[in-house]
């Protein structure tokens, strides 16, 4: 005699597909492949993601709380401030400014670095953040961003200029958030590139493409070209040379919103040497080292003065650089126009 089960019998369950990933848990599972992590990374990315939609609430609405314009005062980098840069900067020092292992935050908005604790007190990272990039764009309702990236705090090194003037490939995480037609999250922890986006109906940032790949070429450029006649050689002549060979460009004149388009459609972002600024405009270590990383965990490549960006070791916090990143064949050529190499 067999005996018959009580249960009723289980009907195979299809896999289930596309799940709804929010930042948070997606981060929570990223440290759960690590079996040393300790969290405290995730705390800073989740107050990272709270100033993010802070942000995009204040972007959004700033016409009617009439915050548009000037601040009235000049940042380190002698620039007007917009009020928005100053509210985003707040925004962004309130919601990391009690997270017990951030030792040192600093802004591309401020002469000094703001020390919170000292490495034996528990302060194990350093976050360095672009407020509001592109801000001078912000009038005209188009795409700015905020920009950041975390390095480790090593206690052994007192002086706080020293312990954040780390090469690029120090880099722990970077990111960036778009504040354009949707707010879109774009985080690197040194494993791929993923892609978020902020559905506002349930205040999530919400995963919706995993390990983002750049093209390896498309015929793209990305320029200022009106300062052209400024720039060195070899990028007029990669210029002369698109030209001739069925190039488009596309240029916003806001960083985040170019290299965004950039990682996703492929071809290059360029910011050379102009005469107004020999070295370069953007800011190595608050907007060229973090895009440089999340460039190349997508398979990307990014330089400056004929070398790898990320190795670039910074001598000054507010450092500027020249900036050629974006898919590997293009930057290859333009490269060979630079060096002919
Ligand atoms: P900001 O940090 O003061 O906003 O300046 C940086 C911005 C970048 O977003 C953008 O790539 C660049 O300045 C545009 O400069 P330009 O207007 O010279 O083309
Ligand atoms: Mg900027």
């Amino acid at each position: 005699m067999t005996m018959m089960s009580s249960e009723p019998e289980q009907a195979a369950r299809p896999p289930i597909k596309d799940n709804l990933m929010s930042l948070q848990s997606h981060i929570l599972s990223e440290e759960a492949r690590h079996p040393g992590a300790t969290g405290e990374l995730s705390w800073i990315l989740s107050a990272i993601s709270l100033a993010g939609k802070t942000i995009a609430n204040k972007v959004r609405r700033a016409r009617i709380e009439d915050v548009l314009g000037e601040h009235g005062d000049l940042n380190v980098q002698g620039e007007q401030q917009q009020k928005l840069d100053v509210i985003a900067n707040e925004i962004i020092m309130r919601c990391l400014g009690d997270r017990a292992n951030i030792a040192v935050l600093a802004s591309e908005e401020d002469e000094e670095p703001t020390i919170l604790r000292t490495g034996s007190e528990g302060g194990k990272y350093c976050v360095l953040f672009d407020p509001l990039d592109g801000s001078s764009n912000l009038s005209f309702g188009v795409g700015v961003g905020t920009i950041f990236t975390i390095l480790r705090n090593d206690p052994n090194v007192p002086d706080v200029q020293q312990t954040l003037q780390q090469p690029g490939t120090e880099q722990v995480a970077a990111g960036y958030i778009l504040y354009g037609s949707s707010t879109v999250f774009v985080l690197t922890t040194g494993n791929g590139v993923d892609l978020f986006v902020l559905d506002q109906s349930i205040g999530s940032f919400v995963l919706v493409q995993r390990n983002v790949r750049i093209p390896e070429a498309n015929r793209v450029y990305s320029i200022n070209e009106a300062y052209s006649d400024h720039f060195p050689g070899g990028f007029k002549q990669y210029l002369q040379w698109a030209h001739e060979n069925g190039y488009s460009s596309r240029y916003i004149g806001s960083m985040v919103a170019d290299v965004h388009r950039t990682l996703l459609q492929g071809g290059v972002f360029l910011y050379p040497p102009t005469k107004k600024h020999p070295e370069g405009k953007l800011r190595l270590m608050y907007e060229a080292f973090p895009m440089a990383m999340i460039v190349e965990h997508a398979g990307g490549k990014a330089f400056a003065d004929g070398k790898r960006l990320l190795d670039v070791v910074p001598d000054n916090l507010h450092q500027r650089t020249s900036v050629i990143m974006g898919s590997p064949e293009e930057v290859d050529r333009v490269e060979q126009h630079l060096h002919g190499g």
